[in-house]
């Protein structure tokens, strides 16, 4: 970065028009606390929630906190007065935008005394979260909290001093009685709102059994459907927006020109005008959450999984292979989409184009590397509900079998050309000593993955010819590689 130009912040407003959405912003108060202050969320949520409070007013600015102990965004942001840029790139090119919505930053480990003030605060009325699935603290064998989480144990013994986000929930709750806010999942869980309902149940239930009556009578938790490309930062990014800007932004966030937002319409106390700037406000968010989570997020965990065997580094670079194409478009066209139970108006076909139109964007770079991060807490809603579904249904689900087999190969931490890699997962010390466990025998890898019931339901994992089918397929990635295979699959 150019240390003479100046930095990004409010006194630079002025001459950034052409970057700001075209009218005064004012100086909202906070009306959101979001906990996950990632680039999903200032690429998503923070920009619905400007043109809405530009559209209709209200006061919905937004405290993002940051759950780890982890002061880089933070930091970053400061020194900005929380501004920042989107870089919203698509084949036409790229246009910067400045946010102003996010009006502060708390790092919870560092400012708890802070963040608890202003979660008991009247004027915070929703409590929204991009926490990623593990922020759930959830134990998908029992659909609730995950009781064994060592974090969880330590906000159980200490309800005072909490550090996951069920536990500032339930604290804020707890002392916030009478005086809900309402508590507003926007990550890539089938029924977000119900999960984290349960987890925040669980939780209350184990300290105190009124609050938890109470919580269950009044606190709403709605589902909803998000959906933005957001790729994580790297200098590249910084240097485009110092150039698109002329002023320095130490974290902007490069995200497509796409955006969808369909949010189940049940909130306690109020809410930015969202339907006004392009969200869905529906009774039933789950078909749409469904249909994205298993046609988007599952192809992009096939992609990704495939891509980390065969060597391909960007989404783009994957969905240029003509195999990788046909299997994908194949993949949601004959197993995914016949799956889905959607409205009249959801064009399945249209969607599926769109989606390959948008992988294919070649000004995003989403490294297929981050979207391997997590496998395991992604690999049941993205992709065991789907083959569930198609056992149900007495269908073949090959495709699928082949995404499942491609995680576990991938387990393996090398590519097919020989390049080691970190596997990034809340499992992966156990996951990958299982794997390496197998010495590359896909009989065995197959067993000991399978038996994980974290990941892998009973009934899924002792099904024979579920195994087979990814036998099948793990073979194939073995002797040929992924790109033939792939082939194959299509
Ligand atoms: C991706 C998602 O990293 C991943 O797992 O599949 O972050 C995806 O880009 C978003 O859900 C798109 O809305």
């Amino acid at each position: 970065m150019d240390a003479k130009l100046p930095r990004l912040n409010r006194t630079q407003l002025s001459n950034l028009k052409k970057h700001l959405f075209d009218k005064e912003l004012g100086d909202p108060a906070i009306g959101i606390v979001h906990f996950g202050l990632g680039n999903f969320h200032r690429a998503h949520q923070a920009i619905y929630t400007e043109e809405a409070m530009l559209a209709a007013g209200g006061e919905w600015g937004i405290c993002g906190v940051t759950l780890l102990d982890d002061v880089a965004m933070q930091a970053a942001l400061q020194e900005q007065d929380c501004l920042y840029s989107v870089l919203v790139r698509d084949r036409d090119g790229e246009k910067a935008q400045v946010i102003r919505s996010i009006k502060k930053v708390i790092v919870a480990p560092r400012q708890q005394q802070e963040l608890k003030d202003l979660l008991l605060s009247p004027q915070v009325k929703i409590v929204s979260l991009t926490v990623t699935e593990k922020g759930y603290c959830y134990d998908p064998k029992t659909s609730g909290l995950d009781f064994n989480n060592p974090a969880v144990q330590h906000d159980l013994a200490n309800p005072d001093q909490p550090k996951t986000a069920p536990g500032y929930l339930v604290w804020a709750l707890k002392n916030r009685k009478n005086n809900p806010f309402t508590v507003l999942s926007c990550d890539n869980l089938a029924h977000n709102g119900t999960i984290l309902r349960n987890v925040v149940l669980q939780f209350a239930d184990a300290v105190d059994k009124d609050l938890a009556k109470w919580i269950a009578d009044t606190v709403r938790f709605p589902s909803t459907m998000v959906d933005r490309i957001a790729p994580a930062t790297t200098d590249s990014e910084r240097e485009a927006a110092v150039k698109a800007l002329g002023v320095v932004d130490a974290w902007p966030v490069p995200c497509e020109a796409f955006r969808q937002w369909v949010i189940e319409d049940n909130f306690a106390m109020g809410r930015p005008a969202w339907e006004k700037v392009g969200a869905m406000l529906v009774d039933d968010v789950i078909p749409y959450e469904l249909a994205k989570l298993r046609m988007l997020n599952g192809t992009h965990s096939t992609i990704a999984y495939l891509s980390m065997l065969a060597g391909f580094e960007t989404v783009d670079e994957a969905i240029a292979d003509q195999d990788v194409f046909n299997l994908i478009r194949n993949m949601m066209d004959q197993e995914i989409a016949p799956t889905l139970t959607v409205p009249d108006s959801f064009d399945r076909k249209a969607y599926r184009d769109q989606l390959l139109a948008r992988y294919a964007n070649p000004s995003l770079k989403h490294k297929t590397a981050q979207i391997s991060m997590d496998g395991s807490l992604k690999l049941p809603p993205r992709i065991l509900g789907t083959i569930a579904d198609r056992i149900a249904a007495g269908q073949s689900y090959s495709r699928l079998a082949l995404a499942v087999a491609a995680w576990m190969r991938f387990l393996l931490c090398k590519s097919e050309s020989g390049q080691a890699y970190t596997v990034s997962d809340p499992m992966a010390e156990r996951l990958t000593a299982l794997a390496a466990e197998s010495a590359g025998d896909n009989a065995k890898l197959l067993e000991k993955l399978l038996a994980v019931r974290e990941i892998f339901p009973e009934a899924l994992a002792t099904n024979p010819q579920v195994v087979a089918e990814i036998r099948k397929a793990a073979d194939a990635l073995q002797a040929q590689g992924a790109k033939a295979t792939a082939r194959q699959y299509a």
